[in-house]
């Protein structure tokens, strides 16, 4: 029986199992088999399963500037992405009233004409992390908006992107503006 699973792909970064599709050479796959093999082969990789971290969970940023929070994967990949969705965190939100309408546009949201929470969008966004790259940024940009407000909060969590993968969490504030 020709052996479906091979560990090992040799190639020092981490991706979802490979597919090699087409015409294999048996004769050099364990020396077991002779002849020849055509179909799909799935090469399981031997390295470990990359984690992702933030530098720094918590961050702070004025009106007119950027929430900012840099990333990092423990180990290189084929390419993943990254997804991170709004939760509502304690005490007052940031909403979409607080953030570039162009910048909500890019994420696929069309704001409603009345303000609203971030987490209430139930919008999801994504980092890139191309081949070999292993570290990435998350940017909130903030508006300047000219109202008085109090300390607003924004919360961002992970989807479950990766088998046994811990959901990270990410605290932006925005202090009062005087
Ligand atoms: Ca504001
Ligand atoms: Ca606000
Ligand atoms: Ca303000």
């Amino acid at each position: 029986m020709f052996p479906s699973d091979i560990v090992d792909d040799d190639d020092n970064v981490w991706g979802s199992a490979q597919q090699f599709a087409g015409s294999v050479s048996v004769g050099v796959v364990q020396g077991v088999v002779t002849g020849h093999y055509t179909g799909a082969l799935t090469v399981v990789d031997d390295e470990p399963v990359p984690i992702l971290s933030v530098v720094q969970s918590e961050e702070t940023a004025v009106e007119g500037g950027f929430l900012r929070w840099e990333l990092s994967l423990s180990t290189p990949t084929t390419g993943v992405y990254v997804y991170f969705t709004f939760v509502k965190p304690d005490g007052t939100e940031l909403d979409t009233a607080d953030v570039p309408k162009s910048w909500l546009n890019n994420l696929g949201i069309w704001p409603p004409s009345t303000p609203e929470p971030l987490s209430s969008l139930y919008s999801y966004f994504y980092v890139g992390f191309p081949y070999g790259v292993t570290t990435g940024t998350v940017v909130i940009p903030i508006s300047k908006d000219g109202t008085a407000e109090g300390d607003e909060t924004v919360m961002l969590q992970t989807f479950d992107f990766m088998p046994n993968y811990q959901p990270l969490t990410l605290v932006g504030t925005v202090p009062q503006h005087r």
